[in-house]
């Protein structure tokens, strides 16, 4: 009877794991966050790879010490479980070795975090708006401002229609922005709680009614990033989508003067961007 729960066991957890581990070689990628296209984007999915490889190695030694055990001192092999306690030697190696585990973790996330935060001698600085349910941004330096919202057709939506290849992440005024610029993000509310968040550029920050809070990026690379809402604010929460097109300078101030001229809210795919 022993023999066949173990056994049992064995199948169970080998259903479990096998295809965990098949599968993510290939489904790692797709899955992992982006590296992003900014130094902060860069830094914080090193961050993230270090503590997730730390984390595999804690795993690794810890299962296969307790699976080890587990299964080479089993009850059917005549073994008899130990009754000891307290032992001061292993009781401080296991309060050291985790200390030194997060500090050696926390040191350079700090570093990360205080880079994150400093927002001293912006190129620009845009404000940026919740609502239920869209943005609205404001470049102060520029006086430009507008709404952004989302631009997927109800058609879509509802599967009246196929839906496209943007479906959801899709605005009728992107944020057009130059690259190789700090630029300084205002996040505030109108109405509840948003979270403007785009993955590519590793800012995700809440913006809270009567509230400002403070984020930049320097985005090193021309494209096209796309972000969400990541703040549950309504009904309309899935549907206030975040496009931010970075161009170089040069296209960058040709479209500031189309916004200047052609008045508030053009769209920027027909300003020819
Ligand atoms: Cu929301």
């Amino acid at each position: 009877m022993a023999r066949w729960k173990f056994d049992q066991a064995v199948a169970w957890l080998a259903a479990i794991l096998l295809p965990l581990l098949s599968g993510s070689a290939a489904a790692l990628p797709a899955s992992n966050m982006p590296r992003g296209v900014t130094e902060i984007s860069r830094e914080v999915y090193g961050l993230h790879m270090l503590i997730f490889w730390i984390c595999v190695a804690i795993g690794v030694v810890v299962f296969s010490a307790m699976l080890y055990s587990i299964i080479r001192h089993r009850r059917s092999r005549g073994y008899k479980a130990a009754q000891f306690h307290e032992s001061t030697t292993v009781e401080i190696l296991w309060t050291i070795a985790p200390f030194v585990i997060l500090v050696a973790m926390a040191i350079p996330a700090t570093n990360t975090l205080i880079a994150m935060d400093d927002t001293s001698d912006p190129d620009m600085t845009i404000k940026i708006t919740g609502y239920q349910w869209k943005w609205h941004y404001d470049y102060l330096d520029h006086k430009i401002d507008f709404f952004s919202t989302l631009s997927t057709p109800r058609s879509q939506i509802f599967n009246q229609e196929a839906k496209g290849e943007n479906y959801l992440v899709e605005v009728d005024n992107e944020v057009v922005v130059p690259i190789d610029k700090k630029i300084v993000l205002l996040m505030t509310s109108n109405d509840v709680i948003h979270s403007w968040w785009v993955p590519e550029l590793a800012v995700k920050r809440d913006a809270l009614p009567g509230f400002i809070n403070q984020v930049w990026t320097r985005i090193d690379e021309p494209g096209v990033y796309r972000g969400q809402c990541t703040e549950l604010c309504g009904r309309d929460h899935g549907f206030m989508p975040v496009v931010v097109r970075a161009v170089e300078q040069a296209e960058f101030d040709k479209w500031v003067q189309r916004q200047k001229s052609g008045g508030q809210g053009q769209q920027v795919s027909q300003a020819g961007l």
